[in-house]
């Protein structure tokens, strides 16, 4: 008997608590080309989109997958509609999100995408593609112009495989095609991420075609963007449980905490989706929002994955109910990062902290320790390092991020306390390879060779003693007595 599969067709015999698209969505217009078609864009931007669709059906996605067809591949047969299981402590709600009205795979419909970014109606090309999608040198946020992919689109622009390439391209056409002004739209968690990418785009559309670029810098806008919500990767459990609370099958399910926040710059080139209505905040400055945001919440997102992995703990969960590293992020976030912050408008600092702790430790979000460990070099510079920055020029003390720092390298030196390799996922993990093997299990060797690493530390950091030492006198107490001891004698020792 085959399987009976959500679809179109299949929609109306969902059970009624199953939340399902208010329109039609054989109406739905493509107003949107979005690139990363991850679980983080379907649980967030999409879900935010689906909730205008009955009143402005304009806005339907074209999802673009860029590196594997795998995810168009599950949705194409379902009519691009999937669910999102929402898990809070002791519930879990579906619904069916019908946005998402297009997937395309970069490798097999270039022409296509191309001709969608070209199209009048597309106003927005937004992008999902994590840190290390943009190419970037992370300490100094700009193009990395010996990035492989780089190299390989700037010899031939016209068949790119990076974002940026593809991107660009995409841009051209459109210019060619005088479809006008179109809004980039960032949702990576980088640091001012508009700026950043509208830097890189530059930097790319300079060295292929001055023209283009300046066609970009007088009808493109790249509004910053504050994204927030906590979506970890899609397992074989959330499929069955997805099976099992829609009676049909649902091969590309996402599972997400019930918070979700989008703060967007209101910098659009042409028209956009009311997405206020969905409960977006439309802002003239997004700047205080976003670095509360990296370095609150990601800061020590990122703590916890290198910590607590070191622990033996394989989920976020519980990294944050352990006492010690509980406290440690609390700490962290109280004694050292809300006082580098400028409060967004309404916002108390140490609740939003306090609330984000509690998020952390909702039970039912199996979010992998591994998988927000993976990419540090890209993710430290703005979620610890640019608090590290301001902490030292104000003269502040920076124990504990020394020590989360610490974390990462231990860490990524690959091997974990019981001599066990761990699998580094980061575009630098051939380096980071290369620094262990050649210090041969010195500590010190270690941290010095990490520390120099001025792509992820920058000049100023990388030379700079006072920031050493704390991080190498850390990673020296990590590898001597291990994390828990470690842990425990910081928390002693640094009482408030
Ligand atoms: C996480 C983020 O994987 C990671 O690095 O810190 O994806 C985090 O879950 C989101 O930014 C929350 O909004």
């Amino acid at each position: 008997m085959s399987e009976r599969r959500l679809s179109a067709s299949t929609l109306r015999d969902l059970p009624p608590q199953v939340a399902k698209p208010g329109y039609d969505i054989g109406k739905v217009g493509i107003g949107i080309v979005h690139l990363g078609l991850g679980a983080f864009h379907r649980a967030h931007q999409a879900v935010l989109t689906d909730a205008l669709l009955a009143s402005d059906p304009r806005w339907g996605i074209c999802g673009v997958s860029l590196k594997s067809p795998r995810t168009g591949t599950a949705l194409k047969p379902q009519d691009g509609l999937y669910s999102v299981l929402e898990k809070s402590v002791d519930a879990t709600t579906a619904r069916i999100v019908g946005s998402l009205r297009e997937m395309l795979f970069l490798g097999e419909e270039r022409e296509r995408l191309l001709a969608r970014l070209a199209a009048p109606a597309v106003q927005i090309v937004s992008l999902t593609v994590t840190e290390k999608g943009y190419c970037h040198d992370p300490a100094t946020g700009r193009l990395n112009f010996k990035h492989p992919e780089i190299l390989h689109d700037l010899e031939t622009p016209q068949a790119p495989v990076s974002t940026i390439g593809v991107l660009t391209a995409g841009l051209s056409a459109r210019r060619a095609a005088g479809a006008g002004p179109i809004t980039v739209v960032c949702c990576d968690n980088l640091p001012h991420n508009g700026r950043t990418v509208e830097g890189i785009v530059d930097a790319y559309a300079q060295a292929v075609d001055p023209s283009l670029a300046e066609w970009v810098g007088a009808n493109v806008t790249f509004p910053c963007t504050m994204v927030d919500r906590i979506v970890p990767a899609t397992t074989d459990s959330d499929i069955a449980e997805a099976a099992r609370l829609l009676g049909v099958a649902d091969a590309a399910p996402v599972v997400a905490e019930p918070f979700i926040q989008w703060v967007i710059e209101d910098r659009f080139a042409g028209a956009r989706p009311r997405w206020e209505d969905a409960g977006a905040e439309l802002v003239a400055d997004v700047a205080p929002f976003e670095t509360m945001k990296l370095r609150i919440l990601n800061g020590s997102h990122s703590t916890l994955a290198y910590l607590g992995f070191l622990a033996g703990y394989d989920f976020i969960w519980q990294a944050s109910a352990d006492p010690e590293l509980s406290t440690l992020v609390e700490r962290l976030m109280i004694e050292e990062v809300i006082p580098t912050l400028a409060a967004p408008p309404g916002v108390d600092l140490a609740a939003y902290g306090a609330q984000i702790r509690g998020r952390f430790r909702n039970p039912a979000l199996p979010h992998r320790t591994k998988q927000v460990a993976m990419d540090g070099s890209q993710k430290l510079p703005q979620r610890l390092l640019d608090t590290v920055r301001e902490r030292l020029a104000a003269g502040g003390s920076i124990a504990h991020l020394a020590l989360a720092i610490a974390g990462w390298i231990r860490y990524a030196s690959g091997t974990d306390e019981a001599g066990q390799p761990i699998a580094v996922s980061d575009p630098l993990s051939a380096k980071f390879a290369a620094v262990a093997r050649a210090a041969q299990g010195n500590a010190s060797h270690i941290a010095d060779g990490f520390l120099d690493l001025v792509q992820v530390f920058g000049d100023d950091l990388s030379r700079n003693p006072a920031f050493r030492r704390a991080v190498s006198r850390d990673v020296g107490t990590l590898f001597r007595d291990g994390v828990r001891r470690t842990l425990a004698v910081h928390v002693a020792h640094h009482r408030s």
